[in-house]
């Protein structure tokens, strides 16, 4: 980075965040990778609008107390980061998970303001969770935390304003005591959360939208890039949460054999490939750890290691479990695997120096922004949908995501290679999302 603008800004950022390094990563990797779009356009600077970019709008902590079934009460920390509304209301899932903090939270609400602008889709960024734990939890503790989360939460929010949705530690169930909460509190029906039940408001198609957007967008960068497919190739995916789960199911029906999965304790391997409707089973309904599908097939192989899974030998790596969970080494023993392509289902789960080994060595990289838009993306329909009062077809609401994300795609690409950077679609991707954001901000007055 050698823009003084850029450097100033960074400098800034880290003096004043200094404790938050994911927070720090993401917003290097943005300004870095914007260079060449920054270097040619002076209103940016003239308009202040890099400072205001990575100053979140506003950021809400509270507490957020509960009572367990044997009556004890806990204190939790709620969080919720406004980042940026120029686009749109704001727009970001919730992530309940004991490694939650204020760093965590803002990265993904500044990642989330360039992902939802690269979906085309009238919504600014937001993000928000808590640093409780869902596992293990009954579902009337888990209800118990929802409402009181949802106890400070409703104030912030609207579906005008700021409609958060699912993350890690947050599906439907959570979703609908959230909403529940919400419609108690504010005497109101309406879209005020994303990833809702069907019978009250929520979108067919949303519950598998991150994972089948990311095979498409992953499908099409491998036909343009190097006239291949998800056929007959061997993927591994990391984590067995919602994105990895419908993931799976995308690549398997495009021809691909999903040979490796895994869970924050290990992973699961058979060359001849998994089964979905084991791991749907195991992992949705009945909420177990992934160990537990050799019960279902004794055929695969369980290791207690989850970063080994790198080490298996694949052709296409779509990390989905969570933040820097592949670093450079692990990216050495892909590449040295013959790996061809890396889409991120995840929010930064490659680090800052496995990203660039990749891109170096012409690995066609999806990055979370753009390869994981499609669940924001059905998010958006979703709030469409409900200021219709109307419901599409599971057909209607997927044949516009595949669309959309081969289009993001095409966009990463045309940007990238117009910079001359023709495999970076991290800048492709960056500088796309940014520029529309940008141009709002300076239409909108210093505000
Ligand atoms: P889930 O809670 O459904 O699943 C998370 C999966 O990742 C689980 O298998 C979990 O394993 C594993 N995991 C979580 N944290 C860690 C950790 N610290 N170390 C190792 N493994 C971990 O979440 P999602 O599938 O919804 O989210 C996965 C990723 O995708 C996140 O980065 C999220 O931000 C991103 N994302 C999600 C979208 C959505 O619509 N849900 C949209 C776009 C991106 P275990 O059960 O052992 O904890
Ligand atoms: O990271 C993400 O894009 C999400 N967790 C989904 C956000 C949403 O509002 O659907």
């Amino acid at each position: 980075m050698k823009n003084q603008y850029l450097c100033k800004i960074y400098d800034n950022v880290k003096a004043k965040n200094l404790n938050e390094p994911e927070f720090l990563q993401a917003v290097y990797e943005v300004l870095n990778s914007i260079e060449p779009y920054v270097n040619e356009n002076s209103n940016l600077e003239k308009n202040g609008i890099l400072e205001r970019f990575v100053e979140p709008e506003r950021m809400i902590t509270f507490r957020i107390p509960w009572v367990d079934d044997q009556g004890k009460v806990h204190v939790n920390r709620g969080y919720r980061v406004e980042f940026s509304s120029a686009i749109g209301p704001y727009k970001g899932g919730i992530r309940l998970h004991p490694t939650v903090n204020q760093s965590i939270i803002k990265f993904l609400g500044f990642e989330q303001t360039l992902k939802n602008s690269l979906t085309g889709l009238p919504m600014g960024g937001g993000k928000g969770g808590s640093d409780f734990d869902p596992k293990g939890k009954s579902d009337l503790e888990i209800m118990r935390f929802c409402q009181s989360f949802m106890n400070e939460l409703y104030r912030h929010i609207g579906p005008n304003t700021d409609v958060p949705a699912g993350d890690i530690g947050t599906g439907a169930r959570e979703i609908g005591y959230m909403f529940g909460q919400y419609k108690k509190l504010k005497n109101e029906f309406t879209g005020v959360l994303t990833g809702k039940g069907l019978s009250y408001g929520g979108s067919l198609g949303r519950t598998e939208a991150t994972g089948y957007g990311l095979c498409y967008y992953t499908n099409k960068m491998l036909e343009v890039m190097k006239n291949t497919s998800f056929k007959n190739k061997k993927v591994i995916i990391s984590g067995s949460g919602n994105v990895a789960l419908y993931a799976m199911q995308k690549a398997q029906e495009l021809g691909a054999i999903v040979i490796a999965m895994s869970d924050s304790n290990g992973y699961i391997y058979n060359e001849k490939g998994l089964n979905f409707k084991f791991l749907k089973e195991l992992k949705e309904v009945k909420r177990l750890r992934i160990s537990e599908y050799l019960k279902f097939d004794d055929s695969t192989t369980y290791v207690s290691c989850s970063k080994d899974i790198w080490k298996v030998k694949c052709d296409i790596a779509l990390p989905c479990a969570t933040q820097n969970e592949l670093t450079l080494d692990d990216a050495k023993i892909l590449v040295s695997n013959g790996v061809i392509a890396i889409g991120e289902g995840a929010n930064m789960p490659c680090t800052l120096e496995a990203t660039d080994y990749f891109i170096k060595n012409e690995i066609l990289f999806g990055p979370a922004k753009a390869a994981n838009a499609g669940g924001v993306m059905v998010s958006g329909f979703e709030m469409s949908q409900n200021s219709m009062r109307y419901a599409w077809s599971f057909e209607e609401v997927d044949n516009k995501l595949k669309t959309q994300m081969e289009n993001i795609f095409l966009e990463v690409l045309e940007c990238a290679t117009h910079y001359n950077d023709k495999y970076n679609f991290v800048l492709g991707a960056n500088i796309s999302g940014f520029k529309k954001v940008a141009n709002a901000m300076i239409a909108q007055g210093v505000c």
